[in-house]
């Protein structure tokens, strides 16, 4: 945990006891601040009195005595209206701010050099995350990884000069953080998203620029209009200190870090392409298939380089990383199928990147449906072998491929799991691809995507172990 010690007798109010408002209220009361704390559902109050953290609801409260609203990232701050707390704070005049500032604030007075890197993008940025703390823990580093990818950042150990924290920031957390000001910050991608809470893409954008704008060293996308706008900004501003890097997955670059021919390549500014460093192969990458892991992977280069890294230890982490559950995560292998979890897909806009990274697949997608369903994917049904479709969306799905992709109705995963898997073993293709990326929720049949993705698992890993005991080769 990370007290939080600049608000030491000090009163703050708390909104928002999910995960992150909980550890906010530990870490603050830990540094010796005091704690109203609140939140709009019984459940959240009944976690937060379970650990002994002091519940005022803060509707009625004196907001005279509060030095400042501490927010959890979900309480709308801005859009689609200021949450009620929100208008309080304001009315009372006090600051609004979330853990990731806390962070900083502790971080900026207790160990200023200690290196922070933050990821942000609307795109990658959990991969991204995970693959630069991947990278930097297998070189011998003392990381701590956390914020919007899962961890609140409160939870992870303290700054200090020999650690490297690498946390994910949403727009959400961002928009909380005012002196967010990391060693390095990266930009990934921008497209429209939570437009919702930030009320049009520009100011979306604008939230998302605050990342590199304040960062020491900002790694910065150009793939994308927005990002590519928000790069030629900061380069023309010349901040005095910063440094701001071009990252481009998609052509090579006069300077920066690119991917060329599967290769992730570092070219300096006024060095020539002979000079320019390969800092990894992609084809030894397993669980980094794809163009948009090929700008995950560019991004995480980046960043471990910038903290000193080898090629060697660069190209060793990207060919090694595990990859998170659920997001393209080969999960067993039988004969020459292969079986990969995709659980966390649950639009067609996810489930685009999976069906772009295999050929010969043998798809399971179905559950409850998104508006649009799986017809944005029309273009790639060429490379689908025969879908299997399950959960409420089953008839839907089976409207939109009627005749251009063979299919089968199969009701629940494991029937599905099992037929695919028949198919994909008598099928001519060299390496046949069990894919669930279901373009869909999950709740019509499990509790979650991650309940749905520990079922296919465990699943397929049964079908692998009953194969290996009855002889077949694997
Ligand atoms: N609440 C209210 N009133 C409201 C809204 C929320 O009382 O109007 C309360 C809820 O009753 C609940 C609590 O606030 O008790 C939930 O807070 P929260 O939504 O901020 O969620 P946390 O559990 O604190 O998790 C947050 C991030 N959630 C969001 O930003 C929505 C998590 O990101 C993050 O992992 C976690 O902090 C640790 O840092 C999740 C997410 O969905 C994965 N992020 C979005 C995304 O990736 O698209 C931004």
């Amino acid at each position: 945990m990370t007290p939080v010690t600049t608000f030491a007798h000090r009163s703050v109010a708390l909104f928002g006891l999910g995960g992150s408002g909980l550890s906010t209220a530990r870490a603050l009361i830990a540094g010796g601040a005091t704690v109203a704390a609140w939140d709009d559902g019984e459940a959240g109050r009944a976690k937060a009195a379970a650990q002994g953290i002091e519940l005022v609801d803060l509707s009625s409260a004196d907001w005279s005595g509060f030095d400042a609203l501490v927010l959890s990232p979900g309480v709308p701050l801005t859009h689609p209206t200021p949450h009620w707390t929100v208008e309080r704070a304001r009315a009372a005049g006090i600051e609004i701010i979330g853990d990731i500032e806390l962070f900083c604030r502790e971080r900026e007075r207790h160990a200023p050099g200690a290196i922070f890197i933050a990821i942000t993008g609307t795109n990658g940025k959990s991969t991204t995350t995970a693959l630069i703390a991947h990278i930097l823990r297998r070189a011998g580093k003392d990381v701590q990884l956390g914020g919007n990818i899962g961890t609140p950042i409160l939870d992870l150990e303290p700054p200090s000069e020999e650690r490297i924290h690498v946390v994910e920031c949403s727009s959400f957390q961002i928009d909380l953080a005012p002196s967010l000001a990391p060693t390095i910050g990266t930009l990934i991608n921008l497209t429209p998203d939570h437009i919702d809470r930030h009320g049009t893409m520009e100011n979306y954008a604008a939230v998302k620029e605050r990342l590199v704008e304040g960062a020491d060293i900002a790694l910065v996308g150009v793939d994308d209009a927005y990002s590519h706008a928000i790069g030629a900004r900061l380069m023309q501003a010349h901040c005095e200190g910063q440094r701001v890097i071009p990252v481009s997955a998609t052509r090579a670059l006069d300077w920066g870090f690119y991917v060329e021919n599967g290769k992730v390549i570092y070219r300096e500014a006024g060095h020539g392409p002979e000079e320019a460093e390969t800092l990894g192969d992609l084809a030894d990458a397993r669980a980094l298939r794809g163009a948009h892991n090929a700008q995950n992977a560019a991004f995480a280069a980046a960043a471990v380089w910038h903290c000193g890294l080898c090629c060697e230890e660069i190209a060793g982490g990207l060919a090694d990383y595990p990859g998170l559950p659920h997001r393209m995560e080969e999960v067993g292998r039988r004969g020459r199928v292969l079986f990969v979890n995709d659980s966390k897909a649950t639009n067609a806009d996810a489930a685009e990147k999976a069906l772009l990274s295999f050929d010969d697949i043998f798809w399971i997608a179905g559950g409850k449906a998104k508006e649009g369903g799986v017809e944005p994917l029309r273009p790639l049904f060429p490379r689908i072998r025969k879908a299997y479709l399950i959960g409420a969306a089953a008839q839907d799905f089976e409207r939109t491929l009627h005749g251009a992709v063979e299919l089968e109705q199969c009701g629940t995963l494991d029937r599905a799991l099992r037929r695919a898997a028949e198919d994909a073993a008598l099928s001519d293709a060299r390496e046949p691809v069990v894919l669930l990326s279901p373009a869909c929720a999950s709740y019509d049949q499990f509790a979650n995507f991650e309940a749905r993705g520990d079922a296919f698992r465990r699943l397929a890993q049964d079908m692998h172990a009953q194969s290996r005991d009855s002889g077949e080769a694997s």
